[in-house]
């Protein structure tokens, strides 16, 4: 058991280099990280669909990744924005790891990008105790999920710099107690300002993007208690319930469906899809068509084996 719990500190310690590392490669270059995390469907890429023709709009140099367990769906979507998109699909690996984000961005990031934004595989453990590198960390919640999951998920909530509530536009109709919410919220994460947006109205785009940039100029970024807390005891990444810590385990629990294995010496290699447009290419207003992907992505390929 205590193997284990040394083992997984031992992972989340090299990843925490790792991402440190990454961190400064990018910001000595002016590039900054916005890490994405909410559960599936809450709403990330259609917020990024807006938000990137928001940033292309005001001329803010923009790029996405996006991470699934299978699929190119949403790289197809964010590609309709014209911007660089890439596409990481994990092979089972249910959050995304500094590294591997290092070694995807190489060769693939234009070096002038000033923002990108990192849509992290869906769920709210796996990737909670992941650093990627980001200059801000955003957990989004659509008000369709219930007021309670800030307590549910007091790592994924309770270490981002941001929270962003989703599909304000149907909260009514939901009955999304927003007072509730914030109040969860502020628990296990005191001071931590939330965003409401939604991607159906446009609500909150430009509130997302300043607060995006001004984590790049290190203006105001909000510290988490929880983070203070890590760093001041060397980095102690004990699970705040002996669970939510990063790792699902996807065998023989024999209860819910959504057990996505995680276990580091098991999963394929990941690998990624560029959806980057040609250059001069302009997708950027493409919307209400059905795809065909190759005819839309013409210079997607398969990228090198990353491990
Ligand atoms: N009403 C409403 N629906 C939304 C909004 N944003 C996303 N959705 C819907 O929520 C579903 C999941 O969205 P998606 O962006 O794929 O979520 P992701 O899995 O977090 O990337 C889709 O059916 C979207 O149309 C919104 O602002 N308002
Ligand atoms: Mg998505």
């Amino acid at each position: 058991m205590c193997r284990v719990v040394d083992l997984r500190q031992a992972v989340l310690a090299k990843n925490d280099g790792a991402a440190q590392a990454l961190r400064d490669e990018l910001t000595a270059r002016g590039t900054t990280v916005v890490n994405l995390l909410s559960s599936p469907g809450s709403g990330k890429t259609a917020l990024l669909e807006r938000e990137l023709l928001l940033a292309r709009e005001r001329s803010v140099a923009v790029a996405a990744l996006t991470a699934d367990l299978a699929t190119e769906n949403d790289a197809v979507r964010l590609a309709r924005s014209g911007v660089p998109v890439k596409q990481v699909l994990t092979d089972g690996l249910c959050h995304l790891e500094a590294g591997m984000l290092g070694r995807h961005l190489d060769g693939w990031l234009p070096e002038d990008t000033r923002l990108l934004f990192v849509e992290n595989v869906g769920n709210l453990v796996c990737p909670a105790g992941y650093d990627l590198g980001e200059s801000l960390r955003v957990v989004l919640a659509s008000v369709t999920e219930g007021e309670d999951k800030p307590l549910k998920y007091p790592t994924a909530f309770g270490l981002a710099q941001l929270v962003v509530v989703t599909k304000t536009d149907i909260a009514q109709a939901v009955e999304f107690d927003e007072a509730a919410f914030r109040a969860n919220v502020e628990r296990v994460n005191p001071g931590v300002e939330i965003v409401m947006t939604s991607a159906r109205k446009g609500e909150g785009l430009g509130l997302l993007l300043d607060r995006s940039l001004a984590a790049g100029a290190g203006t105001g970024t909000h510290t988490p208690v929880m983070a203070r807390r890590q760093q001041a005891t060397g980095h102690d990444h004990a699970p705040v319930h002996g669970h939510d810590h990063g790792h699902l385990h996807g065998h023989g629990h024999g209860h819910g469906a959504d057990h996505e294995s995680d276990h580091h010496h098991h999963h394929g290699p990941g690998h990624a899809h560029d959806h980057t447009p040609a250059p001069g290419a302009d997708h950027g207003h493409d919307h209400g068509h059905d795809h065909d992907r190759d005819h839309e992505h013409p210079q997607v390929q398969p990228a090198a084996q990353t491990r």
